[in-house]
């Protein structure tokens, strides 16, 4: 049988196929996603639930012309199939390859990038009344799950759109499933609409209706019977009609005629926004996806990994449920990320203590700021590149008001395949400006468990930040200790040049010391396991009797942890010692494996010998290729 994938290069050609073939090629479709996903690594479940609606999108609008925003765009891998970029899908996710998310840089498709939840509203909104403002005439649609759509952008995006009454497509693909099952009042409604029975008589009654009626008349006229005895069935429905849109819903999203014809609707209908409400299975089409749409929501790549070792975010949680166990102050709180950072173990026997907030990182840490005022010990677990979102409730109601709020931040650093929108490369300079609240860093996962247990006996807010994947395989002390605030270790002594290492820098600091010593240099290193406050008292004596000093940090160099200890030294009136700050240069990181990515920004061991070397003119080792940390990109 002729493969009709093979044809299918542009939306243009999916135009021209009937609907037997489009069943086709859905399953064709979906046979790509699943051996294409398995290799790479990727966003399986969410993408088989979505083959059909893809295909619908494409036949009824033009794009690029008209605009489909997809919200967080890890779905948007049918997308990307069906717009040109299907010779490079093997590439998907890896250095110089395709992106797992929309960005615009990759194709005129894509017409805003992606990655953070809850964006394409706001996105579409500001382009359909550009276009307003313009005198063009394209459509715009948003493609938002249920999972993104309790975001807070998200729900002020629909307040702003109703009110703005501008000609706007929002589709709601609900499947139930964040990454784990939807949380909140807006999924109790959603779940009334996916199961209640009546629902689907009340869809025949619409579908008359629809059938008889232009789209706004058909809502008045749902409204109408709705006010009139059917309050309590139709109002999840009316509540868009409430918030000013044009409702139509709900469709089965695997119905290919079905899906078209709404979007048909929606498309010819100009008079105020309108809200699709799509119902889609998630891992769709692929048994064992269907079945557990949790993990299958994002799969590993197929890759070696150090199985046996536990993962830094299950050793915060193996910590956090001990803590749990030992303290009823203790509450832990996740913006929708019980798996990733592996809370589901302590929400397993502690339910009442453990808060799915949904994906609201704002929420969550205010929510926390309340639970502290009160007097509990909230730890609020969040990777880094989301808690950026959260920055003013960090400074307006944590910080400000003093309150011993704990930040468990995952993937802190270079995170790898998921790329610029996810790298936690951020984080320590954004906090360390904030008043009132410590960082520290982990050298290693036992360190890691100190630190939770210090961070939450100390009485204020404190913010640990730790790398994504497994430890370094230490043994795990039974016995948790306070580590003193800022209070730094010497792992190892030396004369020549003292390095001062963060986190997950520590262990290729003390290699690369190792190596050093191979061409005479004797470098001290020192595990700078606070970030904030800094050691000040360690420092002072370094630099009194080490004639360098170098630091190192997965971290942008901007305002990070060398940028404080460079002008901790200038304070000290010790600004002229050699130095030298490794981290990240003012870029975004690219997607790719996190050790080619340390590789390339010089954060291994090999990268940091070269560039302690180069304090070392004289010495013949300093004079290798500094291209020695470069990578080749896949395409
Ligand atoms: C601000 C932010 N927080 C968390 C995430 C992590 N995340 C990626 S996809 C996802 C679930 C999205 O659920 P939904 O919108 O329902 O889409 P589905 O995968 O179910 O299709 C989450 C929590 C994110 N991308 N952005």
């Amino acid at each position: 049988m002729t493969r009709l994938l093979d044809q299918v290069d542009h939306p243009a050609d999916l135009k021209k196929l009937s609907k037997r073939e489009l069943k086709q090629l859905a399953s064709e479709l979906r046979q790509k996603l699943v051996d294409t996903i398995t290799v790479t690594g990727g966003h399986l479940a969410s993408n088989l639930g979505v083959v059909e609606l893809t295909i619908a999108l494409h036949r009824v609008f033009d794009s690029p012309r008209d605009k489909i925003i997809w919200d967080v765009g890890h779905q948007s891998y049918v997308h990307k199939l069906l717009t040109g970029r299907k010779k490079d899908f093997a590439s998907l996710r890896q250095y110089g390859g395709l992106s797992g998310f929309t960005n615009p840089e990759e194709s005129p498709h894509d017409p805003f990038g992606t990655g953070h939840a809850s964006t394409s509203i706001s996105a579409a909104l500001g382009m359909a009344i550009a276009r307003d403002l313009q005198g063009d005439d394209y459509n715009v649609a948003a493609v938002i799950g249920d999972g993104a759509i309790t975001g807070g952008m998200a729900l002020e995006a629909l307040n702003h759109a109703g009110h703005l009454g501008s000609r706007l497509i929002v589709i709601l693909n609900d499947n139930g499933m964040s990454i784990s099952p939807t949380v909140g009042s807006l999924a109790k409604i959603f779940n009334k609409v996916r199961f209640d029975p009546r629902y689907r008589w009340a869809k025949e009654e619409s579908r008359k209706i629809l059938q008889a009626l232009p789209l706004g008349d058909m809502v008045w006229e749902v409204g109408r019977r709705a006010r009139g005895g059917f309050k309590g069935l139709l109002l999840p429905t009316m509540m868009w009609e409430e918030l000013g849109f044009a409702y139509i819903g709900p469709i089965d999203g695997h119905d290919a005629t079905e899906l078209e014809n709404a979007l048909r609707q929606a498309r010819e209908y100009h008079q105020k926004p309108t809200f699709i409400h799509v119902l889609t299975t998630k891992g769709k089409g692929y048994r064992p996806a269907e079945n557990n749409a949790v993990y299958f929501h994002g799969v590993p790549a197929r890759r070696v990994s150090n199985q046996n070792i536990p993962t830094y975010s299950e050793v915060f949680a193996q910590t956090a449920l001990r803590l749990t166990r030992d303290d009823p102050r203790i509450v832990t709180i996740t913006p929708a990320m019980p798996e990733g950072n592996c809370l589901s173990i302590v929400a397993a026997e502690f339910p009442q203590r453990v808060f799915d907030v949904g994906i609201c990182e704002q929420h969550a840490v205010t929510f926390a700021a309340g639970l502290a005022a009160q007097g509990f010990i909230p730890i609020v677990a969040i990777y880094s590149t989301f808690l950026q979102r959260a920055f003013d409730q960090i400074v307006h109601d944590v910080c400000l008001q003093n309150l011993p709020v704990v930040f468990a931040i995952d993937r802190g650093g270079i995170v790898g395949d998921d790329g610029k929108t996810h790298q936690g490369t951020f984080d320590l300079s954004y906090l360390t400006l904030i008043p009132n609240l410590s960082i520290a860093a982990p050298r290693d996962e036992n360190e890691l468990q100190h630190l939770l247990y210090t961070a939450v006996n100390s009485g204020q807010a404190m913010a640990i930040r730790y790398p994504r994947g497994p430890g370094l395989g230490v043994p795990l002390d039974t016995i948790l200790h306070k580590i003193p605030v800022g209070k730094w270790e010497v792992m190892r002594e030396g004369r020549d040049v003292a390095i001062l290492a963060v986190g997950v820098t520590v262990a290729p600091a003390l290699e690369a010391a190792h190596e050093l010593a191979a061409s005479g240099i004797k470098a001290a290193v020192i595990n700078a396991r606070f970030v904030k406050p800094l050691d000040v008292e360690l420092i002072t004596s370094l630099v009194h009797r080490i004639p360098r000093l170098v630091t190192v940090e997965e971290n942008t160099l901007s305002g990070g942890f060398g940028s404080s200890v460079a002008r901790l030294l200038q304070d000290l009136g010790l600004g002229k010692i050699p130095a030298k700050i490794i981290g990240i240069p003012d870029e975004f990181v690219e997607q790719g494996s996190q050790a080619a990515l340390r590789a390339k920004y010089g954060l291994d061991a090999k990268g940091i010998a070269r560039q302690v070397l180069s304090l070392f003119p004289g010495n013949k080792a300093s004079e290798r290729s500094a291209r020695e940390g470069e990578i080749k990109p896949v395409r």
